[in-house]
């Protein structure tokens, strides 16, 4: 059960990520709903760092799910919270059309935000796994407005079997296993908060949470990563004085 800790300071944001919300996993969403009336009710701002659903196929795909999810993401919108959505690996489709309904902005990956006086550049996280050219190729196709012009152009009913097909042709892909994951390339993270001129770096994707503290030109740094939601749910909580990473049990 989500404990209550620390959350009353009205000047707070969070982050998540990776909560792979999907039909087969109503634990997962049941969590993330207590987690909206609970923990984010009152923040200033809630970001979604990508992978946030499991799969998105267009933003006209009305399943209950979806449907579900935006109009509880709407109330905590009208309730004051900022909401910000960014594209994992997973729903690259999620489109204005779905951030709309859920009274949400859509945020790029590669955005430096003001955290409290901190700038904090923040990532879905796998444009640092370079180590996969084929991978990185795939991300490539994946991300151009043709590609996507191509596949949304197509009717729901047909884009729901290449999708299917697309969890078939790769076991790994479909897999939320971190071992199935590859972790990010250092130097590239490195290279990443050099060019951002940031010290900190906020990413999820590898479902590896972690705090790693490291040096930048003499400087201390550091990168946070949020964890997959599945036996645990994470979340970063900062106000000006507070940076965490929690988690708590998924019931
Ligand atoms: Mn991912």
């Amino acid at each position: 059960m989500l404990k209550a800790t620390l959350l009353q300071n009205k000047m707070r944001t969070l982050f998540i990520s990776d909560l792979h919300l999907h039909e087969s996993r109503p634990e997962i969403t049941r969590a993330f709903f207590d987690f909206l009336h609970t923990q984010a009710v009152g923040a200033e701002k809630l970001y979604i760092l990508g992978d946030f659903f499991d799969a998105w196929i267009g933003d006209d795909d009305d399943s209950a799910l979806n449907t579900e999810v935006a109009q509880e993401l709407k109330k905590l919108s009208n309730s004051g919270t900022d909401i910000f959505l960014m594209h994992g690996n997973r729903d690259f489709l999620l489109g204005e059309n779905f951030a709309e309904r859920a009274g949400a902005k859509m945020v790029d990956e590669g955005t430096i935000i003001d955290l409290y006086g901190h700038p904090t550049l923040i990532l879905h996280g796998d444009q640092l796994c370079i180590s996969d050219q084929q991978y990185i190729a795939f991300r490539k196709q994946v991300r151009s407005p043709q590609w996507q012009q191509q596949i949304l152009a197509q009717p729901l009913a047909a884009r729901r079997i290449l999708a299917a097909q697309l969890r078939e042709k790769s076991q790994e892909m479909n897999s939320l296993k971190a071992e199935d994951i590859l972790d990010v390339t250092e130097s590239e993270v490195v290279q990443v908060m050099k060019d951002a001129n940031v010290k900190r770096l906020i990413h999820g994707h590898t479902h590896r949470p972690a705090r790693h503290p490291l040096q930048i030109d003499g400087e201390s740094a550091e990168r946070i990563v949020l964890g997959d939601w599945h036996d645990k749910a994470w979340a970063i909580v900062a106000d000006d004085n507070k940076f965490e990473l929690i988690s708590w049990d998924i019931e």
